[in-house]
């Protein structure tokens, strides 16, 4: 195999998520953290989107709403230090990981890598809840009308059908 400065490099999709702190300053934060890291040769950034808290229960209208954006992140780290990268940036902005789903001042998941598919507990690729989140699929989508989810089929039919359901 090459050195890792020479492969490839692959589009990597991260979503990103806040509801406690200033949502907006630590989003913008994070983006240029992704920027920063090594191997990383581009960012692209949605906008953000105001969305109700999703909960173990269902949506929590009374917690404190998300902001949600997603990254395209064209790079050549491997997508598991990718993802030790994005635990260190979460880390940096004040993250306690205390109960599951629970309130955060950051949220970095890695949804796709590429199309590699992994079952690894540690780092399943595609995230597999990815297709039922519309705070994940509507801003990727903005960045990619063209975008998909692999094993599941493109992301503007996983939207509608989302949509649909409600
Ligand atoms: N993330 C969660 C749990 N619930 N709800 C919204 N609206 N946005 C999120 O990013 C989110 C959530 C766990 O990571
Ligand atoms: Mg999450
Ligand atoms: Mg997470």
């Amino acid at each position: 195999m090459p050195p890792r400065s020479e492969r490839t490099p692959v589009v990597a999709v991260v979503a990103l998520g806040a509801n406690l702190g200033d949502r907006a300053a630590t989003l913008a934060a994070a983006a240029e953290d992704l920027r920063a890291l090594p191997l990383v040769d581009e960012v692209r950034v949605s906008d953000a989107i105001s969305t109700v808290a999703i909960r173990p229960e269902g949506p929590d209208p009374d917690a404190p709403a998300y902001l949600n954006a997603v990254a395209l992140v064209t790079t050549r780290l491997a997508p598991s230090v990718l993802l030790s990268y994005l635990h260190a940036i979460e880390d940096r902005h004040g993250r306690v990981r205390r109960e599951h789903w629970g309130d955060r001042t950051l949220d970095l998941d890695l949804i796709a890598y590429g199309d590699v598919v992994s079952t690894d507990p540690a780092l399943t690729l595609p995230h597999p809840r990815a297709a039922e989140r519309d705070f994940v699929l509507a801003p990727w989508l903005s960045l990619d009308p063209d975008a998909e989810l692999v094993g599941r089929g493109r992301v503007d039919a996983l939207l509608e059908r989302l949509r649909g359901d409600r």
